[in-house]
């Protein structure tokens, strides 16, 4: 079931799927560890399938801070970009709600200073760093329709959450729907 909303010029849209499997999307989004490393989940994934210069770049932006995005290239994945974020550990790194709304802000303001026209996100902070999926889901579409809306046509043109799991793709996908109605 993949929900799709439309808010001004973009598109908005919520699949099961795998980040690195994104080949139509000029740039993914990575659920980074601070010093930019491969890791597990997301960022193990990424770092396989892109190869080492990913980690060589990200050297230089380590360590990152909780609700910071940044941007690198994307070596051997099918994508032109990977931006960033280092979503907040729940529990320890407070305000979870801002700093987690932070990175998808942030994401799409880099994306947007790119002239970046698509961006594939998953679900930032809700497997190894423990944020709750209903209230992650909420706060991360929320702050991606209202970026969306602020940035006017600065915006990318297609976003799109992808999301692991059944699980993940209904919380996902029932925020978008709620809190953007089909026309
Ligand atoms: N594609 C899409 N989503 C995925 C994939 C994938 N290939 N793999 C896992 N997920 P996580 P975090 C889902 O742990 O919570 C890393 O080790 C997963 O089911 O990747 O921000 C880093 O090095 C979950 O819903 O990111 C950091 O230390 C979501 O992606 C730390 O984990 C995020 O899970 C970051 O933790």
């Amino acid at each position: 079931m993949t929900v799709q909303r439309a808010i001004a010029g973009t598109t908005l849209e919520c699949i099961k799927g795998d980040i690195t499997r994104q080949p139509d999307m000029v740039a993914i989004v990575n659920a980074a560890n601070a010093q930019l490393r491969t890791g597990g989940g997301v960022a193990g994934a990424i770092h396989a399938a892109a190869g080492p210069g990913l980690e060589q770049e990200g050297r230089r932006f380590a360590p990152i801070k909780p609700g910071q995005a940044v941007l690198t290239g994307a070596y051997a994945l099918p994508n032109q970009f990977v931006i960033h974020c280092l979503g907040p550990v729940y529990g320890r790194d407070e305000p979870a709600d801002e700093l987690l709304a932070a990175c998808y802000r942030n994401a799409l303001r880099l994306a947007a200073e790119h002239h970046i026209a698509s961006v594939a996100f998953p679900a930032i902070s809700t497997g190894a760093f423990g944020y709750p999926l209903q209230p992650a889901a909420e706060i991360a579409i929320r702050t991606v329709v209202e970026t969306v809306r602020e940035m006017k046509e600065g915006a990318p043109t297609r976003i799109r959450f992808v999301l692991f799991d059944d699980r993940a793709e209904r919380a996902f996908a029932h925020a978008l729907e709620n809190l953007v109605p089909a026309t």
